[in-house]
């Protein structure tokens, strides 16, 4: 039987997506967003977003394919029960994201937040660099994307821990798991990165408390989500020197509004939610394997536990 596709995403090129899908599934029917004329008949929602109407008339639904590796932005509370949510887990993703962590990190390690600060102001001022070796840095959530990121930047010789649910083992880096044992963690570190996902756990963990056992003037790198950051705890930890700088790609509200003291601060970049990027040429591969096992009925890739939110 043909797939149904019904694709919705403000982000993401319909036309680009329907191509990568078309080289590897035989024939599939495409729709998109609220143009969709017979919900009934769609079998796969392809969503970076939830359509303006919702699922409610998908009647026939199998699986809700996130385009991000995230599942936050589908609002889950209001998706339809009992159909599966895969997320999206892709090389060019993780990918883009390790590239990201290594240039923000970079940045922080050789002081560029305080050069260019020092360059607006025509201040010339000779520091040596830290070294790889003497950096300790500290990345929250060891998933798909965080364990990648902690081995990349493992391999460029610095000092990495890792901060997961469960207990894991990553060679070359030395792991924490609990909330005890993250305030020891970010005691220790010079650049914090986040990229843990967005659960009612998660939530608001990057906050005063938090911040209370970061190192002085230790940096902060959110990839995660908005909403793990309490923002206005960042400007004071800013102001009392706790924390140094800030790289920021994820933001309570997105875009940032252009009155948001983030974009004038001089100790934080703000960069417009780029961290990742998944190459539809690449990830419809396994997008389309998806839709292939939930057509046949077969376990499906990278299921969204319900009970964890992620
Ligand atoms: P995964 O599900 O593969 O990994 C999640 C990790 O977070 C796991 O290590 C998990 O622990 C850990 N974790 C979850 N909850 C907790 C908790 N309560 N306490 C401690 N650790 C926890 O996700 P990905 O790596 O694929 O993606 C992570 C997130 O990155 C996405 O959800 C999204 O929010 C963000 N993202 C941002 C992008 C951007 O452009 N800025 C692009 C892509 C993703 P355990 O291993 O024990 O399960
Ligand atoms: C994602 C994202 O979750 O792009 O993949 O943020």
């Amino acid at each position: 039987m043909k797939p149904h596709i019904l694709f919705n995403s403000d982000l993401d090129s319909p036309d680009q997506w329907r191509m990568a899908l078309s080289r590897h599934l035989v024939d599939f029917e495409f729709s998109i967003g609220s143009a969709c004329a017979r919900p009934d008949t769609v079998d796969v929602a392809l969503l970076w977003k939830l359509p303006s109407d919702g699922l409610a008339a998908c009647t026939r639904l199998k699986v809700i394919i996130s385009l991000g590796a995230g599942i936050d932005q589908l609002d889950p509370a209001g998706l339809p029960r009992g159909i599966p949510v895969v997320r999206l887990v892709d090389a060019s993703l993780t990918r883009t994201m390790v590239e990201y962590a290594k240039t923000a990190v970079w940045r922080h390690l050789r002081g560029f937040h305080r050069f260019e600060r020092r360059a607006r102001e025509g201040k010339w001022q000779f520091e040596p660099p830290k070294s790889a070796r003497h950096a300790v840095i500290g990345v929250l959530g060891l998933g798909e994307l965080g364990g990648e990121i902690a081995r990349a930047l493992a391999a460029e010789g610095m000092q990495v821990h890792g901060w997961s649910r469960g207990a894991k083992s990553l060679p070359g880096v030395q792991t924490w798991a609990g909330r005890t044992a993250l305030t020891q963690m970010v005691s220790t570190c010079d650049v914090v990165i986040n990229v843990l996902p967005l659960t009612s756990e998660t939530r608001s963990i990057l906050d005063r408390n938090l911040f209370q056992h970061f190192r002085s003037k230790a940096c902060l790198v959110n990839i995660g989500r908005g909403p793990h950051l309490v923002e206005a705890d960042l400007l004071e930890a800013l102001e009392a020197g706790r924390i140094e700088a800030a790289t920021l790609d994820v933001f309570m509200q997105e875009p940032l509004p252009m009155e948001h003291p983030f974009w004038n601060h001089p100790a934080i970049l703000v960069t417009p939610h780029v961290a990742g990027l998944s190459d539809p040429d690449q990830a419809a591969r396994m997008v389309a394997d998806n839709i292939g096992r939930a057509m046949r009925g077969e376990p499906l890739l990278h299921v969204v536990q319900a009970e964890r939110g992620y």
